[in-house]
């Protein structure tokens, strides 16, 4: 088994292939991203996810057998420069499943995301099969994403596995360029300054999820009998929804000064075009996910881990 993670030095990225090291063993995981990492902890290449000449050749020089392809701009990056994050995120993704046809690569992950739903999606509870009719780049690039995924694998037999992630939040690494990063930032300032001003308006409720859910649905969703995938376009997994009060009134049982105020900027648009709470029945039926973090126990969990890095 050989392992390329692109897009390593990201949010998730960093925090699966760490995961993905202690499960397989480190010489069997191949970390890539177009930037050096702060720090090296395991095989690194460096890759521009744009020059498929340089992604045919990793692949080959490392015999690669299993991809999981988290290179991307996320939502609020991404609305800066629509070409270029259209460019990164689906030329990118189709390099990846060309390349995987021509050298039978056994698996691919492809990360979806919330971000695909839009305007017209049900809010509360979102079922697993709507129309998507997302409101930034990020969305429409994953959206289209997940069709080409279930294009590769009808066609060409290709087995791609696809999950839409939440709002990720976990104490490895910090969240950028998107819009449940608030998330993520409010425990580091709650612990650093004891104050948070948040990007968001205190009621917008999204869907979450503690980074050790999010790793384990992968994890668990690649090493599931085949047969039991019978999507390959992006599976709904659901963790915890709140709102900025919510998780705020819950970091306050913990650091008791805590406080908070909101300065609600253009994210504010793109959060409220998605939807609040995710039905991920489908998911638990087809290969048996499970949540096992509510919006209390990632608190405590957050607070105490950053509590032990901080001292
Ligand atoms: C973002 O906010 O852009 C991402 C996502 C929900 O995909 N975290």
């Amino acid at each position: 088994m050989s392992i390329l993670v692109t897009g390593a030095n990201g949010q998730v990225g960093t925090a699966l292939s760490a995961a993905l090291r202690d499960r397989y063993g480190s010489d069997h995981v191949i970390c890539s991203d177009i930037k050096p990492p702060t720090e090296v902890a395991g095989r690194f290449v460096m890759l521009d996810i744009l020059n498929t000449q340089r992604i045919a050749e990793v692949l080959d020089d490392y015999q690669v057998t299993e991809i999981y392809h988290l290179a991307a701009i996320l939502s609020a990056h991404g609305e800066w420069n629509p070409p270029k994050t259209w460019n990164v995120n689906l030329n990118g993704l189709l390099s990846i499943l060309e390349l995987a046809v021509e050298r039978d690569i056994k698996k691919v992950f492809f990360p979806s995301t919330i971000a695909v739903f839009g305007n017209t999606t049900p809010r509360i509870d979102t079922p697993q099969a709507v129309p998507l009719l997302p409101e930034t780049v990020y969305g429409m690039s994953k959206a289209s994403g997940e069709n080409w995924c279930h294009y590769y694998a009808l066609k060409y037999n290709l087995d791609v596995r696809c999950l839409r992630y939440p709002g990720i939040i976990g104490p490895e690494s910090l969240a950028g360029g998107g819009t449940t990063d608030y998330a993520v930032d409010i425990f580091h300032h709650a612990l650093q300054h004891g104050h948070y001003t948040c990007f968001l308006s205190p009621d917008t409720r999204l869907p979450m999820m503690y980074m050790e859910d999010a790793l384990r649905a992968t994890i668990e969703l690649m090493e599931a009998p085949s047969e039991q995938i019978q999507l390959r376009y992006g599976y709904n997994i659901s963790g915890c929804s709140f709102s900025p009060e919510e998780i705020a009134s819950e970091i306050g049982k913990h650091v008791p000064d805590f406080s908070i105020d909101y300065a609600p900027d253009f994210r504010q648009e793109i959060a409220a075009s998605w939807t609040q709470s995710i039905d991920d029945s489908t998911a638990r039926a087809h290969w048996g996910w499970t949540p096992a973090f509510d919006l209390p126990k990632m608190t405590e969990k957050m607070i105490s881990e950053l509590n032990n890095r901080y001292v």
